[in-house]
C-alpha cells in the first residue's frame, strides 16, 4: 500500500474521529501504565479513573490481566468490580473486553454466580440506559438493552471469551456480540440488535463479578477497549480490507437494506455503497482487486488467475476474484464498472501520477488478457 494512500487513510480516519469528541481507551492491565486506580492501591493502569470495588479486600496485582473473583460460602453475597468511572464519550463506539478463565458456578439450588460486562450511558441512572452481557449460573448468557433481557440459552459459554457492545450513534442502534473462543479464528457473532436512544451523559463502564450462597464467579479481565466505530469497518477489526468488502457484498445481496451498511445513507444497499467504501473510505478505484490502492494490470492478472470470469458457479465470486459490483459474479459488468470508474493505470487515487486515460484500447487489451486466461487454469 503506497504512502499516499496510507496518508489519506490516516487523514480520513482523523476526520471521522474528530466528528465526536471521544478518545479511544485501550487498557491492557499489563501493569506498566502510569496510573493508579482511584483509591491509589493498584499501580500500573494504562488509563486513569479505574475504580476497583470489592466486599472481600484482596491484593490485586496487574501483570497481564485483572483477576476478578467473587466467592460466597454463606448467603451474605460477595462481589468484585472493575469500573471505568466518569468516562465522557460522544458518538458511535465499540466496547470490547477479553475474558480468560471465565467460570460461574452455583452449588446451592438458590445460589447464583454472575460475571457481567456493561456500559451505562448515564452513570447516575443505574439500570436504565444500560447495555450489558451477563454470564450466570444458573441462567447462562443473557443480554440486556435498557432493562429488556434476552436469554441466549442456545449458546455455550466458553472459558476464554470476548464480549462486544457496539453502539451506532446516528442510528440509535445497539449490537451485542460474543466470541466463545478468542483463540480460534472465528470472529465474534451477533447476539442481538435493538434500537435504543439513551441519555448522552457521563458513562460508567466495566465488569462485575458476584456470587451468592455457595457460588463462585471468576474471570481474568484482559484487553479492554472503548473505541470509535469507523464508517466502513464493517467487521469492527479496525482494518479496512477485503473482509469488509465481503460483508458489504453479502449484505447487498441479502436484499435486507440493513442500515448499518448503508454507507451513503439512502436506505438502499447497492453498488453506490460499494462506491463510498472504495472511493471515499478506502481511497481507491473499482478494479483494485488486491486493494493496494490502485487499479492496474496486476489486478487484472490476479483476477484472471482465479478463473471465475463468467463461470457457471452461482455467487462464488468476491472482490478479490473480480466481483467489483458485488453481485457475487465476475462478469463483463464488473469490467465495465471498473473501466468506467477511470482508475486504470492512474496510480493511487489521490496520487500525482500523470493520468493514463482508460482508452478503449486499454479496455480491449484488458479483456484480451481476460479471454486469453479464461480457459480453466486453476489447478
Ligand atoms: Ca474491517
Ligand atoms: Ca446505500
Ligand atoms: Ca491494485
Ligand atoms: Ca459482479
Amino acid at each position: 500500500m503506497g504512502t499516499t494512500f496510507t496518508l489519506k487513510a490516516v487523514l480520513l480516519s482523523l476526520a471521522i474521529v474528530s466528528v465526536g469528541s471521544a478518545m479511544d481507551i485501550i487498557e491492557t492491565f499489563d501493569g506498566t501504565g502510569p496510573f493508579f486506580d482511584l483509591d491509589g492501591k493498584i499501580e500500573g493502569f494504562d488509563n486513569r479513573n479505574w475504580q476497583f470495588s470489592t466486599t472481600e479486600p484482596t491484593s490485586q496485582k496487574l501483570d497481564g490481566t485483572f483477576p476478578l473473583e467473587a466467592a460466597d460460602t454463606d448467603a451474605s453475597g460477595e462481589y468484585e468490580s472493575i469500573m471505568l468511572e466518569g468516562t465522557k464519550w460522544n458518538g458511535s463506539f465499540i466496547q470490547r473486553v477479553e475474558v480468560h478463565d471465565l467460570h460461574v458456578k452455583a452449588d446451592h439450588f438458590n445460589g447464583a454466580a454472575t460475571v457481567s460486562f456493561s456500559h451505562l450511558f448515564d452513570e447516575d441512572r443505574v439500570g436504565r440506559d444500560a447495555i450489558s452481557i451477563d454470564v450466570s449460573d444458573p441462567g447462562g448468557l443473557t443480554t440486556w438493552i435498557d432493562r429488556a433481557s434476552v436469554v441466549h440459552s442456545e449458546l455455550s459459554i466458553g472459558d476464554n471469551v470476548a464480549f462486544e457492545l457496539v453502539f451506532y450513534d446516528q442510528l440509535s442502534l445497539v449490537e451485542l456480540r460474543y466470541d466463545d473462543d478468542i483463540f480460534d479464528s472465528t470472529s465474534p457473532s451477533e447476539l442481538r440488535i435493538e434500537e435504543m436512544s439513551p441519555a448522552r451523559e457521563v458513562r460508567r463502564i466495566g465488569l462485575f463479578a458476584s456470587a451468592f450462597n455457595s457460588a463462585r464467579a471468576t474471570a481474568r479481565i484482559d484487553n479492554f477497549s472503548l473505541r470509535s466505530l469507523k464508517p466502513g469497518d464493517l467487521n469492527y477489526d479496525f482494518a479496512f480490507d477485503n473482509r469488509d468488502v465481503e460483508i458489504l457484498s453479502r449484505e447487498i445481496r441479502s436484499g435486507e437494506n440493513d442500515r448499518r451498511y448503508d454507507l451513503n445513507d439512502d436506505r438502499i444497499l447497492d453498488v453506490e455503497d460499494a462506491k463510498v467504501w472504495i472511493h471515499d473510505i478506502f481511497g481507491s478505484y473499482f478494479g483494485d482487486s488486491n486493494l493496494d490502492g490502485e487499479f492496474n494490470s496486476s489486478d487484472l492478472v490476479s483476477v484472471f488467475e482465479y478463473a471465475e470470469y463468467e463461470d457457471s458457479v452461482l455467487g462464488n465470486s468476491t472482490w478479490v476474484t473480480g466481483d467489483w459490483n458485488l453481485d457475487g459474479e465476475f462478469g463483463s459488468s464488473d469490467l465495465v464498472l471498473a473501466f468506467q470508474d477511470g482508475g486504470y493505470e492512474r496510480g493511487p487515487r489521490d496520487g500525482t501520477t500523470v493520468p493514463e486515460p482508460a482508452t478503449p484500447l486499454i479496455v480491449l487489451l484488458a479483456t484480451g488478457v481476460l479471454f486469453a486466461r479464461r480457459s480453466p487454469c486453476r489447478s
